[in-house]
């Protein structure tokens, strides 16, 4: 599905290229930096439930070093609760810019105006969040979680082209609110709604981690003798039903195929190996974008109010020639 790119929206590759100019959002300074000062970034992570979560932490650390950032850093486990309070303190340390990656998509509105009234900018990485007020925050950069689901289910559709049984699947789907996991089914659940043959017997959150991926499995195994697919809306749900289905002796990617998002080592090793048939990738590396974003902002500079995160698919073939390169 071709998505047309709004003159507010600047693919990564084009920003890192021309340096970050772009419409959109209009800029403003932030809440006490700019000038010739270090600018302080408060940034509240989500947590640290998935390899993706850890190669973006990563990302955003690193890059704050190498940008002469001053990075205070928060993981909240997972818990809405907890990001919110971590960008309180954001405000009352009077930082230059806070950004963050919203565990769910609902529930910002005050602690974002929160943010505005105390004329801090906010930037959003990788997940988005449902409010109508864009005007709470100066930009999201991040992936297209609907495209990703689309590409799954695309490649569904051909992997069974041409044959007319029932083709079973079950769904770990990401964690419940989360932009991801509602995107994702989205844009699986479309492609598919297209062939009456493709039937999901059976969905529920493994909420993105192994554990709770393996966990689900398990169940799903117990309740459905007839599975022929399982969509895992990231690796790590995806290699953590792994070892349900061998622990169930069966084949993983032979018995059930398997589809999963993100891309990263583990999972692509498991694709290399044929446990998985294909993934979609979806990058974690936002670091460097952001701490172009967050100059830009601080210094009042107009930013796209839309980053896209280019990303592209793999098959096992393509796996095992990205393997030795593999950043994340
Ligand atoms: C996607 C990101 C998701 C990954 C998961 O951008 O928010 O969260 O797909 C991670 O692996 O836990």
């Amino acid at each position: 599905m071709l998505r047309r790119l709004s003159a507010a929206v600047v693919l990564i590759a084009g920003l890192a290229a021309c340096g970050g100019a772009g419409g959109g959002a209009a800029g403003g300074g932030g809440g006490g930096g700019g000038g010739g000062d270090t600018i302080t970034l408060g940034f509240a992570q989500v947590g640290a439930e998935s390899g993706w979560r850890t190669a973006n932490t990563k990302s955003i650390q690193d890059s704050a070093k190498a940008a002469g950032i001053d990075l205070k850093f928060s993981d909240a486990q997972q818990k809405q609760e907890n990001q919110i309070k971590a960008i309180r303190s954001y405000i009352q340390q009077k930082v230059d810019a806070i950004a963050f990656s919203p565990v769910v998509e609902s529930g910002w509105d005050t602690v974002l105006k929160e943010a505005k009234d105390a004329k801090i900018p906010v930037l959003l990485t990788d997940r988005a969040v449902d409010s109508p007020d864009t005007s709470l925050y100066r930009t999201f950069i991040g992936s297209d979680f609907v495209v990703e689901g689309t590409k799954a289910g695309e490649w569904l559709v051909k992997e069974y082209e041409g044959k007319s049984d029932p083709v079973n699947i079950v769904e770990l789907q990401g964690t419940t609110g989360s932009a991801p996991a509602n995107d994702r089914k989205k844009g699986f659940g479309d492609v598919i709604a297209a062939d009456p043959k493709f039937k999901i017997i059976a969905s529920q959150t493994g909420d993105f981690t192994r554990a709770k991926g393996k966990e689900v499995m398990e169940a799903f195994l117990k309740a459905h003798k007839d599975i022929d697919v399982l969509f895992a809306h990231n690796d790590d749900m995806g290699l953590g039903a792994i070892e349900a289905i061998e622990g169930a002796g069966l084949k993983p990617g032979v018995d059930i195929k398997i589809i999963t998002i993100d891309a990263v080592k583990d999972g692509m090793q498991a694709l290399a190996d044929g446990k998985i048939n294909f993934i979609a990738e979806c990058s974690p590396l936002l670091g460097p974008q952001l701490m172009d974003l967050v100059k830009k902002v601080v210094k009042g500079e107009q930013v796209p109010q839309r980053v896209l995160t280019e990303e592209t698919t793999f098959t096992p073939e393509q796996a095992k020639a990205a393997l030795p390169e593999r950043k994340y």
